[in-house]
């Protein structure tokens, strides 16, 4: 069979997101499948258990990385990888990470089930912690392996309830032998939900992202005075709530001022003792900022920081900033991002160069290899909710590019 005229399995796609999605599932229709939790750990069973079925050799490494190789004519070669991540959000949504690792794999049942040779071996992965939010910071599985995080510290990294990074991997029985250490790569695809509104709003199928935006990750504790709420006069109260609202609006304000250059949200907030009858004495709150701009980022950050300040002398609530992650603005290899779009073409898909607002472990894969992204629409630009949705047209779209980038890398002597 000529090549060119290959197709995936749609429905056989349709058939493992669907399984995947009732690992997990939530009574709105999404998924929660924290990172090193027992779904976590069903999921990739699962995965380990398809990935079986075709003979892969499988490896998973000292960070619970799990990767699936298939040979090739020539295995001294260098090989092409694709993946993504199976872990969600708390309350997440059937796309986001799993449509990579899915696509991956019904790209390689495509190959398989064609008998093709490739030039290079293939390598599906599913790295592990992409989202950061059970455990921070974000891609911490492809972090360790492209060297930018040391294991032992990712593995003393604690959950809100104090469970450790380390001893959740071993529990669920993830924790490979196998050094979590990159090795050459010839290239390397990641196929994801878009997660914004430009696709769906332009009416595109896929987009090509030349690269992910600059991130910057900040945990803010905040100190005031704990006391009854009754006999204590408003006039010199250190209340490290109302303290924390006014640095909270000042993230969101110093942000809608950059005109539309630079995102910045509080995403989560702890407050203690949390009782109604009590003045606040403890607030932990997160900032996330992002921009393509790394400059404008600092700028940001600098001008936030200050207003923290002055609010925290103001109020006589002293603040304590620990810098949870930070990574610059990462571009993605010009000749395999051509790629994707002129696949796309030729396959008939509309298709456009992007920026990805979403962090993704292709950002620390393009620091070590040449890399790129597919996206697909998310319908409404919703994504990290119950809601989220992508037809299944175009999912299948996005893996026919996958697989058409996949083959003429792996062809490559
Ligand atoms: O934060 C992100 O963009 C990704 O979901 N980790
Ligand atoms: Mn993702
Ligand atoms: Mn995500």
């Amino acid at each position: 069979m000529d090549i060119k005229n290959l197709r995936i399995n749609g429905r056989r796609l349709q058939d493992a997101m669907e399984e995947m999605a009732r690992i997990g599932k939530t009574p709105a229709g999404g998924v929660q499948r924290l990172t090193l939790s027992d779904e976590d750990r069903q999921a990739r069973d699962l995965f380990v258990k398809w990935l079986r079925e075709m003979d892969l050799a499988i490896m998973i490494d000292e960070m619970g990385n799990i990767f699936g190789k298939r040979p090739g004519k020539n295995n001294d070669l260098s090989p092409v990888m694709a993946g993504s991540h199976i872990d969600s959000q708390p309350k997440g949504g059937r796309f986001d990470g799993i449509l990579g690792v899915m696509g991956a794999l019904e790209v390689l049942r495509t190959i398989h089930d064609n008998t093709i040779e490739t030039e290079r071996p293939i390598i599906i992965v599913d790295w592990t912690n992409e989202e950061g939010s059970r455990f921070a910071p974000a891609v911490l599985g492809s972090g360790v392996w492209t060297g930018t995080w040391e294991k032992d510290w990712v593995y003393s990294r604690t959950d809100i309830h104090g469970k450790r990074f380390g001893e959740e991997l071993e529990r669920i029985g993830y924790r490979g032998r196998l050094p979590a250490k990159k090795w050459p790569v010839h290239a390397y695809y990641e196929y994801h939900i878009e997660q914004g509104p430009v696709l769906e709003r332009e009416g595109k199928v896929i987009g090509a992202p030349k690269g992910i935006v600059c991130i910057h990750w900040y945990d803010v504790y905040v100190k005031g005075t704990a006391n009854q709420v009754g006999p204590t006069p408003m006039e010199g109260r250190n209340d490290a709530l109302c303290a924390s609202a006014e640095m909270i609006l000042k993230v969101n304000e110093t942000a809608t001022k950059t005109d539309g250059n630079l995102v910045a949200t509080v995403g989560e907030i702890h407050n203690s003792p949390n009782s109604r009858n009590i003045i606040p004495d403890k607030v932990h709150f997160t900032v996330d900022i992002r921009s393509w701009d790394d400059e404008l980022v600092i700028r940001a950050w600098d001008e936030m920081r200050k207003g923290f300040d002055a609010i925290a002398e103001q109020r006589g609530c002293p603040i304590r900033i620990e810098e949870t992650w930070k990574v610059k603005h990462t571009p993605f290899d010009e000749k395999l991002v051509k790629r994707v779009l002129e696949t796309a073409q030729q396959l008939g898909y509309p298709n456009r160069p992007m920026v990805s607002g979403a962090g993704h472990d292709a950002g620390y894969l393009s620091m070590v290899a040449p890399t790129a992204m597919i996206f697909v629409p998310s319908i409404g630009g919703r994504s990290h909710v119950e809601v989220e949705n992508t037809s299944w047209e175009d999912c299948e779209a996005g893996a026919n590019v996958l697989l058409h980038c996949i083959l003429q890398s792996a062809l490559e002597k």
